[in-house]
């Protein structure tokens, strides 16, 4: 009760201004409130992990409605709460707080005075917002009405119940209170124009109405309903031209009349919900408004492979096709182009005439896909592949040119294949030419030069085109006939009406347990800059960056766009970072790890990073992610020390052994100890030559495998000996006295020229860009510099529950000197030439990289001059469990404070997209400050506490709770579920 009270002074304080500057005068003692200028962004998340969602913006208004399968960011619903409170002057207000001034001015089409939009009703003066996720509070007062006003926002989350936090709902209940000494009649309604489908119908539902697209049998839609009994409902609004309905339904609504049109046939434009209310003196009454949703289908689907029919049946193709990138490259005015008439899915092989071998050399063009057991040009002598080309996954063909000096007087034949349906499952070929001189210029070849095929004719002449064997085809195998995106809920429920059946009968007992996981939560007594971090990242989780695909496996963005999510398919080199969901939702985190390695993992052990949608199994046309790879390792090691299901662990082993043996075949063939070739990484870059982060990662993934090793008694030896290996490089030829750097290395690789290799938009093809390889090697490196991340192996290894077998104290240099060079508290002389909005200006922030000790790169990694939270959380954890705590904590506030409301949404954290999955780094700091972390293999609780005694939140695969430490000894109580302990190891006891 003290706390409450202490609390609405708190609010009233706050009332009078912004709250940008707490941080900086010391810890505040609970969470933030925000009025003023810090509402303007505001958009808390509402609604199921994976399932979509609203915001509930800081002045009371929903927005960023994304309720149908992918981002909506600037959809803004026109629909509207507000209270009529009767025989009062200007006693009617939409029960919202002002319209933040950036929203009239400067948006997109905003000269033309927002017609569509609420912004001109009278709403309430005085607003504030709290949160304590998932709920939010908005609290509105105004001096013209007798009420005190308060919006409860929250949608379902219990942490290990999956199901139940992934609803497609969420609610908002509006309490009023009587602050005057009379009874108040009032009329509260909530006023809609059908926003998800203009052209749709408006149906009832009990206390309620729902919006229902155009061509649906009416069970698919969003409902908005109350459990009021006393509800009256107007299914249509006034049928007219220009603003008639939005004007009509407001009169009605500030005149305080109840109407109750019936339901239509035809469109209806919008409709409403009254709830008449008698408030006595002092008296409180609630009013629940649920929106629950149903959309079953999307287009989304990314990667997936579907034979669809046969190619090479349409004859040669004048360049490029439908759906295709511009096609270039190939000489006259025809090609074989095999993505021609079917896309991609098409497959099937085209042989040419036999030929007699007599000249030395074949010259042709290729492009198109680099698989060339799938997509290739084959030269068959004696019916047996002599010769092999593919293109680069491009749709610029290149030259090629093949020595036939082996095969000279031998007939030969040429084959075309395109076994995929992959994207780049598809071949272009053009122009090829036998000739004794290599320098042969196709374009113009000599008389003595015999072009046996140009494609220059519409047939493909005495070629002939064979269907593909059925051995060959390549697929995702995709068996149960779903090609698109089907979120997890819309095979729990079989439409709208189930899914309000179901809140109804257990809205009361989800609101209980998600009562339980905040209040759990928030009992913590750890620094609170520390607890908003965490608290208001779990937002993502919330947001449309995360799906569940229709068998319930886990699946995600990297972040969010306007309307499509940032990079898809779970991207392992990002969500590496994140570390909510694998203490908060285990066994859905698992599904992540066995997509990896069962799903995305071929057999030579090449993980795609990214993984199809729906999930099946991917194209290897890439470079596997060494940072991702690696980090599933240890991400394996922390699952199965998570669920403490060893039989789990005994399914993926195999794979994680290849998985680990690919990595050291590909980036370190030589067993230096070192991932040195070059490796792709989470800058969406390559790295050439031994770099602390990527070899820090090495060291953390051989010391996983080797426990898990140990605990199946499965062999271990060599690897030991490389982890010795590798833990020796990186404390002695990695670190430079004061932090780990790169030994950029191009030659002497196994990898070619840097201008040969496969690369994500990084290319020489231009003479500057050569000139800059030949002067510095390979662009994109970080060489010298103080990297963030550069010993990011290490934090990863503790999250995961591993030691660091790096040495201490040299790591500890490294993230001070990453604390002492790259934290700006203040970016005014900051240069940015990549994408500065992530922190600019007077915010401070942690830069990715800088070159202390000189020799930067006239190009470095792509993003070594932004700031990312993630990274930001990442390094203040590490510097946390080492017992950094002012230098952790400021780095957190440093980032929370460009997050105040005023210029960012502090629920919405921005890297290559909203809700970035990154941020979710920041939930590490609960273990990092206390050590807390429960191994359910030996039912042991670790406490490693970096501040003495504490409280703190501790999920576990089974339950939830608090861990206190007083004086040293430590108290479990278990909110939810079990957690079951038979040991306590604390650190320093
Ligand atoms: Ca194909
Ligand atoms: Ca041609």
């Amino acid at each position: 009760m003290k706390q409450k009270i202490y609390l609405l002074q708190i609010l009233f304080f706050l009332a009078l201004g912004s709250t940008t500057q707490l941080y900086a005068s010391g810890y505040l003692s609970m969470q933030r409130v925000y009025s003023g200028d810090s509402l303007n962004y505001i958009a808390f998340p509402i609604g199921g992990m994976g399932a979509g969602m609203f915001c509930l913006e800081g002045n009371g208004a929903i927005a960023q409605l994304s309720v149908r399968n992918h981002p909506d960011l600037w959809n803004t619903p026109y629909a509207y709460a507000a209270i009529h409170v009767q025989g009062v002057p200007n006693g009617t207000k939409v029960l919202e707080g002002q319209v933040p001034q950036w929203k009239t001015f400067g948006v997109t089409q905003g000269g033309m005075g927002q017609g569509d939009r609420t912004y001109g009703l009278p709403r309430f003066r005085q607003t504030s917002f709290q949160a304590q996720f998932p709920f939010a509070t908005v609290a509105l007062k105004d001096e013209d009405l007798p009420l005190e006003v308060k919006i409860v926002g929250w949608s379902p989350f219990i942490p290990t119940d999956q199901d139940n936090s992934g609803l497609p709902l969420g609610v908002l209940e509006y309490q009023f209170t009587n602050t005057s000494n009379k009874a108040v009649q009032t009329i509260f309604s909530y006023n809609a124009k059908n926003f998800i489908d203009a052209r749709g119908r408006i149906l009832p539902v009990k206390g309620g109405f729902k919006l229902v697209p155009e061509q649906t049998n009416g069970d698919e839609g969003l409902a908005v309903y109350t459990d009021h009994h006393t509800a009256v409902m107007d299914y249509c609004w006034f049928r007219g031209d220009w603003f008639d309905a939005q004007s009509v339904a407001w009169n009605n609504v500030y005149a305080g009349k109840i109407t109750s049109n019936p339901m239509v046939q035809g469109i209806a434009p919008g409709a409403s919900i009254f709830v008449p209310l008698t408030l006595q003196p002092g008296e409180t009454q609630t009013v629940r408004l649920n929106f629950c949703w149903y959309f079953p289908h999307s287009d989304l689907s990314r990667g997936v492979s579907r034979v669809t029919g046969a190619a090479f049946q349409a004859g040669t193709s004048t360049g490029t096709a439908p759906y295709q990138n511009a096609v270039s490259g190939f000489l006259g005015s025809r090609l074989l182009n095999s993505f021609y008439r079917g896309g991609d899915g098409v497959v099937g092989e085209i042989v040419s005439p036999e030929f007699k071998i007599n000249k030395r050399y074949l010259k042709f063009l290729v492009g198109g896909g680099n698989q060339t057991a799938q997509t290739a040009v084959n030269l068959l002598v004696d019916g047996k592949v002599v010769n092999t080309a593919a293109g680069m996954c491009t749709e610029t063909l290149a030259p090629h040119t093949w020595d036939l000096k082996a095969f000279q007087g031998k007939v030969g034949q040429l084959q075309i294949i395109d076994f995929s349906a992959y994207p780049w499952g598809h071949i272009l070929a053009d122009q090829f030419i036998l000739t004794d001189n290599a320098q042969e210029t196709l374009s113009q070849p000599s008389p003595d030069a015999v072009v046996l095929e140009d494609f220059e004719h519409e047939g493909w002449g005495e070629w002939a085109v064979k269907p593909c064997p059925k051995e060959r085809v390549e697929a995702s195998g995709i068996t149960d006939g779903i090609y698109t995106y089907k979120p997890y809920y819309a095979t729990l429920f079989g439409g709208l009406q189930a899914v309000i059946d179901y809140w109804d009968n257990n809205r009361t007992q989800l609101k209980a347990k998600t009562e339980l996981f905040r209040d759990a939560f928030f009992s913590s007594t750890l620094p609170p800059e520390l607890l908003e971090a965490i608290a208001a990242n779990l937002s993502i989780l919330k947001s449309p960056t995360v799906l569940r695909q229709h068998d319930g496996r886990f699946w995600a963005w990297e972040g969010s766009e306007d309307v499509i999510g940032s990079c898809h398919g779970t991207c392992t080199h990002v969500w590496n970072y994140a570390q909510a969901l694998p203490h908060l939702f285990p066994a859905m985190e698992r599904t992540a790890r066995e997509t990896e390695f069962l799903v995305n993992q071929n057999k030579a052990g090449h993980q795609t990073f990214r993984a199809n949608m729906p999930i099946s199994r991917p194209a290897h046309d890439f470079h596997a992610a060494a940072d991702g790879q690696l980090g599933g390792i240890m991400k394996a090691y922390r699952d199965w020390r998570i669920s403490g299901d060893t039989e789990w662990l005994k399914k993926l082993y195999p794979a994680i052994k290849a998985s680990l043996d690919y990595c050291i075949r590909t980036w370190d063939p030589r067993q230096k100890g070192c991932i040195e070739e070059p490796h792709h990484n989470t800058y969406d870059i390559e790295f050439w030559g031994a770099d602390g982060m990527c070899t820090s990662f090495y060291v953390g993934a051989l010391e996983a495998f080797i426990r898990m090793s140990d605990a199946l008694h499965r062999p271990s030896t060599p690897y030991r000996k490389l982890l010795k290996k590798s833990v020796e490089l990186m404390n002695t030829q990695l670190f430079n006295g004061e932090y780990y750097i790169q030994k950029t290395q191009w030659t002497g690789l196994r990898a070619k020229s840097p201008t040969e290799v496969l690369s994500f938009g990084s290319n020489y093809s231009n003479p500057e860009a050569l000139q800059l390889l030949q002067a510095e090697g390979p662009k994109y490196q970080y060489g010298t510099g103080c990297l963030s991340d550069g010993v990011i192996g290490m934090w990863m290894a503790s999250v995961c529950g591993l030691p660091e077998p790096l040495n201490q104290a040299q790591t500890l240099s490294h993230l001070n000197a990453v604390y002492k060079y790259n934290v700006r508290e203040d970016l005014y002389r900051h240069y940015n030439t990549q994408r500065p909005s992530y922190a600019l200006g007077h915010e401070g922030g942690l830069l990715l990289c800088t070159w202390p000790k000189g020799k930067k790169p006239t190009l470095p990694f792509v993003y070594s001059n932004e700031v990312w939270t993630g990274i930001e959380y990442q390094v203040a954890s590490h510097l946390l469990m080492k017992g950094e705590i002012d230098k952790g904590l400021k780095l957190v506030r440093l980032c929370r404070n460009r997050y105040n409301g005023i210029s960012r949404n502090p629920f919405d954290e921005i890297e290559c997209g909203h809700w970035y999955a990154r941020a979710l780094s920041s939930y590490s700091m609960l273990q990092a400050l206390t050590g807390v972390r429960y191994d359910a293999v030996d039912k042991t609780l670790y406490i490693d506490s970096k501040i003495g005694d504490f409280t703190t939140f501790i999920c576990t695969e089974t339950g939830f709770g608090t861990l206190t430490m007083k004086q040293g000894k430590p108290q479990l109580n278990i909110a939810y579920g079990q957690i079951d302990i038979q040991k306590y190891n604390i650190k320093n006891q």
